[in-house]
C-alpha cells in the first residue's frame, strides 16, 4: 500500500480552492475529492507495517484547532515551476501534530522523514514549462485567505496511481478532541 497522513478538507473550503484554478493552459489541477494537507508521506509499505503505523497513529492524543489557508507557492525543480499550492498560516497546534505524527511513525519503525515540514494544498501540478502564466496567478491570488476551519481529525490516506491521476482513499481517521 501506498501511504499518507493528510488532513481532509471541508468541501466548502474545497470550492473555494478550486475557484483559483484557473488561466494555465497546461496545468494538471487537482480535482476537487483530492483536495488535502499532507502532514507525512510514508510510501509504499507491506501490510503488516500498515497495520503497525494505524496502531502508532491510534495512539496519537491531542486537541482540535482553528487553520486558515492563505497565500499561494510553488514548488520548483530544476528551475522550472512543478507545482502550485495554496499555503497555510502559521500554525503552532499544527507544527505540533505534525511532530507527534512524525514521532509516532518513527517510533513504528518507519526512517525520519529528512525534509522540513512545508505545510500547503497542492492545486495544481505542471508538467510542461508555462512561467509566465505562473507569475500571473501568484500575483493574482497573493491575497488568498480562506475562512479558518476546525481541524478535528487527521486521516490516514492510501493511493492508487491510475491513468486519470491519483486515487486517494481514507482508510482510518483519528479524532483530535
Ligand atoms: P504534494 O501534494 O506536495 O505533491 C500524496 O501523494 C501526497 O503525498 C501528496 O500531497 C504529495 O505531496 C505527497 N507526496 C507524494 N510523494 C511524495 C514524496 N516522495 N515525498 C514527500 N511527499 C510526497
Amino acid at each position: 500500500m501506498r501511504l499518507f497522513v493528510a488532513l481532509d478538507l471541508p468541501w466548502p473550503l474545497r470550492d473555494r480552492l478550486a475557484g483559483l484554478a484557473t488561466g494555465i493552459m497546461g496545468a494538471r489541477w487537482m480535482p476537487r475529492e483530492n483536495l488535502h494537507l499532507t502532514l507525512r508521506f510514508i510510501g509504499e509499505v507491506p501490510n503488516w507495517r500498515a497495520e503497525e503505523i494505524d496502531l502508532a497513529l491510534h495512539a496519537i492524543r491531542g486537541r482540535g484547532f482553528p487553520l486558515t489557508l492563505a497565500g499561494v507557492g510553488l514548488f520548483e525543480k530544476g528551475g522550472r515551476v512543478t507545482a502550485l499550492w495554496a499555503g497555510v498560516e502559521r500554525s503552532p497546534p499544527l507544527d505540533h501534530l505534525q511532530a507527534k505524527i512524525e514521532n509516532a511513525l518513527q517510533r513504528a519503525g518507519l526512517e525520519p522523514e529528512r525534509r522540513r515540514f512545508t505545510p500547503h494544498v497542492t492545486l495544481a501540478r505542471l508538467d510542461q514549462p508555462a512561467n509566465e502564466k505562473i507569475t500571473g496567478f501568484v500575483q493574482r491570488n497573493n491575497l488568498f485567505r480562506a475562512e479558518p476551519f476546525a481541524v478535528e481529525r487527521f486521516t490516514l490516506f492510501s493511493s492508487q496511481l491510475g491513468k486519470e491521476g491519483s486515487v486517494y482513499t481514507a482508510e482510518t481517521e483519528y479524532s483530535l478532541t
